[in-house]
């Protein structure tokens, strides 16, 4: 039966027209940029939302309007976006891919305005058409693509590399839900899914026409080939399609648009209507859930594995739709790929890509013919491996019986690669069996699985940690092995924030004022110029005006928190801010320890209460679903904030607030508004950081220990501006070493004793010592990091705080200080030293 089709054979949509008149290549009309006139922009934008919302201005809804904006201002970028594609055609250079299973992107209305420097033009505009531009703002919802530091580390790297106009592509996965939204009940988490594209996203861009097929499960079998060569064939059982959508990542006005291409899963073949006429309704679809299961949510944890193996199938199907989509697709037809390390290096954020280590020798060997070891010189030239963690259940271990169930030839290719990299060890190392057994890529132990972090260790050109103390103990304690054995593999490369997104659109006042004061808005691509408001930290008028800006900031955080969460900010206060994803390392339960000692020792008369300084206490953390006793933490957390809130003991010198569903959005508000930043981990256990760099940046003072990127921050900005404490990594380690008793800070702290002794009462949990139990427990007999043993250097430190904020005109030198020296967390700086130390792009 021929197969229905129009008359003329259905041509290959991805067939690029040849015969085109290369007059024709790009519209030649005026480049749509900047200035524009309120007007024409009121005209564009009226024609989007009549041509295409296809309503007129008195019937349109607000997700109109905000689709007509958005298409407004994107359609600026467009021709951005086409001319760099176009020029990086022409002249192909090396390039970036950033492969990573997280981007935490944030809303895009905003940095397109920024970008096009369209924000003033736009809301006179929104303004003559009657329409507030602050509410269709509102009306975006963020893609919350990513879990934390790494998918937001993704998301300013990026803007950083097109700013700079460095040939990049993003790669990763187009969840349909991205993480939870998080509410509270009775004070506890609760979880929904979070269904971003409901009301369609005008970010992104579909390319069916590109889709990949990748394969799953099956069989390998080795035949010879013409010449007589062994070559393996892999046979999937199963296949399913990657259909690409493409984001604009759009640089900071130099005319640069690079490219996000996210994947999405698709049924290989579409529904079953042979099965769906025989009544099997379900059956007839199964094949397409089944596959669009893969790209269908992210995964919400941020630091213990699931190993789940929906995970790995994310994993691969994003890096086999991206490995293939570059070679094919982006690389010109007659490409030898003998230079790809030329062309391309691959960058792994984290190990959750890994697997496109195998996938390249796959394609190599497999597909294009290369013999292993000439495959295996170029594959070990294309990839480059960031580690985000120090926690050993954070680095991934896939079981071989899983993996070779679902990628059996991948696990073949692992165990060749293993070996060859085990001949080395040994001919380095000769005779030394137990090291061999330590390295090697396959875990006997506690079962036979690859361990991903030295499959990426084994085959990258680099490794390299997001902090100088991390990088340190990356060395020292997690890959000691292979760092003894390649010492020039490893390096660091300090995290950073862009300063786009984080300071000169969330923080438009300070900009305002730090534009005024330097002369210049350079400071926005070049961070560094920060460093001219030094002497102005000297100047009592500039101090008063930046504490003009922190006031209105905090402000508009209390009109924010009032609508959204129906929570009162009381601007007068100290605003002590820990926003973070929950976990145990990250020490919420500390900061709770505190605000509880305050509490107890004013209703104890420990306390005078004049002697506590006006101080709001605002959490913000998601904690992953499946983690007990961080979710524990999060109600008693609510379940203090709602007494000590309440409790006219405290006349309203305390308050905690606890807004639900942190996010993006609401980082941007918080951040600004902040007096101290509270990064308060165990040391040894936050890789970097990135929060701490966005507080410091926008005038907030560190309360921290020497831990990730704090240590470099308080180097920066002098140890008089940053409220150190605490264990030192080397200090934890010995205390560790020689035994670590909490229960003995219990029996000789009697301030801790006190505050442990009123949670653990069921004071704060209406009388119920259960609620409370699992977070004192906890910490009474096993506390594994440590809160008890910093408890009493803590609250020394939180007093030399309430002291230095009660000389306001000190605080802000102090605060104006942290900016100007705080240019080095630019993310561009950290893109020039992966530039220099690691890419060569
Ligand atoms: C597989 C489960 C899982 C998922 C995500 C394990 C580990 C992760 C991430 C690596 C966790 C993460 O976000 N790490 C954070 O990365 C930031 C960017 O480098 C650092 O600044 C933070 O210190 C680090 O915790």
């Amino acid at each position: 039966m021929r197969p229905f089709s129009d008359e003329r054979p259905a041509a290959d949509p991805n067939r690029r027209g040849s015969a085109f008149p290369a007059s024709h290549e790009l519209a030649t009309g005026p480049v749509k940029s900047p200035p524009v006139t309120v007007d024409g922009f009121v005209q564009e934008f009226l024609s989007e939302l009549n041509y295409g919302q296809g309503v007129k201005l008195s019937q349109s809804t607000i997700n109109d309007q905000y689709l007509a904006l958005a298409r407004t201002v994107r359609s600026y970028l467009m021709a951005a976006w086409l001319e760099t594609g176009h020029r990086r055609r022409k002249n192909p250079t090396k390039m970036v891919a950033y492969l990573s299973a997280e981007y935490l992107l944030g809303r895009q209305l905003g940095n397109a305005l920024l970008s096009t420097n369209l924000i003033s033009i736009a809301e006179q505009a929104m303004h003559e058409c009657g329409i507030d531009i602050a509410e269709l703002r509102a009306q975006e919802i963020e893609p919350g693509l990513g879990n934390g530091g790494l998918g937001r580390l993704a998301a300013c790297f990026v803007d950083s590399l097109a700013t700079m106009d460095v040939p990049t592509i993003g790669y990763g996965i187009r969840y349909e839900y991205g993480i939870f939204r998080q509410s509270f009940e009775d004070g506890r988490q609760v979880e929904q899914p979070d269904p971003w594209l409901r009301l369609g996203s005008p970010w992104e861009f579909p390319h069916p026409e590109r889709a990949v097929t990748v394969g799953f499960g099956g069989q390998t079998e080795e035949s010879a080939d013409e010449e007589g060569r062994n070559r393996c064939r892999w046979t999937p059982e199963r296949q399913v399609r990657g259909v690409p959508y493409h984001y604009m990542v759009p640089g900071y006005r130099n005319g640069v648009v690079n490219t996000l291409r996210l994947w999405s899963a698709e049924a290989h073949e579409g529904f079953d209507l042979q099965v769906f006429n025989s009544g099997d309704y379900a059956r007839a679809t199964q094949a397409q859930t089944v596959a669009e299961n893969i790209s269908k949510v992210l995964y919400p944890d941020d630091s213990t594995p699931q190993g789940k193996e929906l995970r790995l199938q994310q994993q691969y199907f994003f890096v086999a739709c991206s490995l293939h989509d570059f070679i094919e697709n982006t690389l010109p037809g007659d490409f030898d790929l003998q230079n790809l390390p030329k062309r391309i290096i691959f960058q792994l954020n984290d190990t959750h890509p890994v697997i496109a280590v195998p996938e390249l020798m796959r394609l190599l060997v497999d597909e294009k013919g290369f013999d292993w070891d000439e495959a295996w010189a170029i594959t070990q030239q294309c990839f480059a491996y960031t580690c985000h963690t120090l926690l050993p259940e954070a680095l991934e271990v896939w079981p071989v019986e899983l993996l070779g169930r679902l990628l059996p030839r991948h696990l073949e290719i692992i165990y060749r690669i293993n070996d060859d990299f085990l001949a080395q060890v040994r001919e380095a190392f000769p005779g030394d069996e137990w090291r061999v057994r330590r390295m090697s890529i396959i875990a006997e132990h506690p079962q036979r699985s690859v361990r991903m972090a030295f499959l990426a260790t084994v085959a990258a050109v680099k490794v390299n940690g997001v902090a100088a103390l991390h990088s340190q103990l990356l060395r020292d304690n997690v890959l000691p092995d292979f760092a003894e054995l390649w010492p020039e593999k490893f390096t660091n490369v300090t995290n950073g924030i862009t300063p786009r997104r984080f300071v000169r659109l969330a923080n438009r006042r300070l900009s305002g004022l730090v534009t005024e004061a330097l002369g210049t808005e350079e400071w926005v691509t070049d961070l560094d110029l920060l460093r001219g408001l030094e002497p102005l930290a000297d100047d009592a008028a500039f101090r008063e005006q930046f504490r003009q800006v922190k006031a209105a900031n905090k402000n508009r955080l209390a009109l924010v928190l009032e609508g959204r969460d129906g929570l009162v900010l009381e601007q007068d206060h100290l605003i002590d801010v820990m926003v973070k994803r929950l976990h145990e390392y990250k020490r919420q339960s500390l900061k709770l320890l505190h605000v509880v000692s305050l509490y107890e020792g004013v209703r104890s008369g420990r306390l005078p209460i004049e002697r506590v300084t006006p101080r709001t206490v605002l959490f913000g953390a998601k904690a992953a679903p499946g983690y007990h006793l961080a979710k524990e933490t999060i109600a008693l957390i609510n379940h203090v904030a709602a007494v000590v809130n309440e409790d006219p003991i405290m006349q309203g010198r305390l308050k905690v607030l606890f807004p639900a569903n942190y996010n993006v959005n609401l980082a941007e508000k918080i951040i600004p508004a902040a007096d101290l930043s509270e990064q308060i981990s165990l040391a040894g256990k936050e890789a970097s950081g990135t929060g701490n760099m966005k507080f410091a940046l926008n005038g907030a003072l560190t309360i921290g220990t020497d831990d990730g990127a704090n240590v470099e921050i308080r180097q920066l900005v002098g140890d008089d501006n940053f409220f150190l404490f605490g264990l030192s990594e080397p200090e934890v380690e010995a205390l560790r070493k020689e035994g670590y008793v909490p229960s003995s800070y219990y029996e000789q702290d009697p301030v801790l004793r006190a505050t442990l002794d009123l949670i653990g009462s069921g004071h704060f949990t209406n009388g119920s010592r259960h609620s409370a139990a699992a977070v004192v427990d906890n910490l009474l007999h096993h506390d594994p990091f440590m809160a008890l043993a910093d408890f009493q250097a803590y609250l020394a430190a939180q007093d030399r705080v309430d002291e230095a904020y009660a000389d306001q005109d000190a605080w802000s030198r102090m605060a104006i200080l942290n900016v100007a020296r705080c240019g080095f967390f630019s993310s561009d700086r950290s893109m020039r030293d992966y530039l220099d130390k690691i890419w060569h792009a």
